[in-house]
């Protein structure tokens, strides 16, 4: 993914100079707020070049500032939104109206209620059940799949459209999230048993791992999730969210929808699958990439 210098960056870089702090200094501090390093040194030189030659080198002897322009603050791509303006209660989704249960700005995570109805749960759970197999992750290493220790359910995948049910459901969530039904990967559907668990993750492609070019060729990045809740396991199995200590109750026909701009931790968009206690659980996941996922 590019990152775009934005001139509060560059205003940024250049109150830190003056301030005394070294150019490592406000370096660290850019990639630590979720800068690349090398979008960071370019932006750092070229800047400092340009301010140089207006001003002369002369330094004032202040205390250096704390922090880059948050990664929050960078320029980003766009993501699928949920239109939340005015805080309504309800979101109409086309076919179906739904409510807005919780909703949180950093990262962005809407917790919706009634996406589903009780008979569309039960038709993914009976349409999946035939087809489940020990779930595979995305290796980002070679661009392949793997089985991961760190998620012990097992799932399948929907192609995409390939059913009644499964179009109006991509159809209802593209509504929603205000984002193309062609560049959502196909439903995925994950059966967790007691103890099963799937571990903290991100969602979006690691860019430093070799296989994620590959992935990439096929849709660009992951930018958003809706996790969908077909049943209620009696306890645990919440979708967790370690970053801001959020924890989303599994409650059939409901959903957590959450977006990243960049594949960055930054994006606080770091979650899981809290181990089963009691019962099973089951969840539809719709990931949405930048572009065409063909
Ligand atoms: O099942 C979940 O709660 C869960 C948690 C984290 C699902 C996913 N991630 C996922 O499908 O990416
Ligand atoms: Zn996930």
């Amino acid at each position: 993914m590019t990152q775009t210098v934005t001139p509060e960056l560059r205003q940024w870089i250049i109150e830190q100079s003056t301030a005394g702090c070294m150019p490592e200094a406000v370096l660290e501090a850019m990639v630590k707020a979720g800068w690349q390093a090398d979008v960071a040194e370019a932006a750092l030189e070229q800047t400092l070049r340009e301010h140089l030659q207006k001003l002369g080198a002369g330094r004032s002897a202040a205390p250096a500032p704390a922090q880059a322009p948050s990664s929050r603050e960078m320029a980003t791509v766009r993501v699928p939104e949920i239109a939340l303006a005015g805080s309504p209660r309800q979101l109409d989704a086309g076919d179906r109206m739904v409510e807005v249960i919780i909703s949180v700005t950093q990262p962005r995570v809407v917790v919706l209620g009634g996406l589903l109805s009780h008979e569309e749960c039960d038709g993914l759970i009976e349409a999946s059940r035939p087809r489940l197999a020990r779930s595979l992750t995305v290796q980002t290493a070679t661009g392949g799949e793997e089985l991961n220790p760190d998620r012990t359910s097992n799932g399948m995948f929907f192609n995409r459209g390939e059913s009644d049910l499964v179009r109006r459901i991509e159809a209802r969530i593209a509504r929603l999230v205000n984002w193309p039904v062609e560049n959502g990967e196909g439903i995925q559907v994950l059966n967790y048993k007691v103890g099963a668990e799937y571990k903290p993750h991100y969602d979006y492609f690691d860019p430093a791992e070799p296989g994620t070019p590959t992935i990439l060729k096929r849709g660009g990045q992951r930018v958003g999730t809706v996790v969908m809740y077909l049943n209620e396991p009696a306890r645990g199995g919440g979708t967790t969210f370690p970053d801001i200590g959020l924890e989303v109750a599994p409650v059939r026909g409901n959903a957590v929808f959450f977006s990243y701009n960049r594949p960055h931790p930054g994006t606080l968009t770091l979650h899981g699958g809290a181990p089963v206690l009691e019962g099973e659980k089951w969840v539809a996941t719709k990931w949405m990439r930048e572009r065409v996922f063909e």
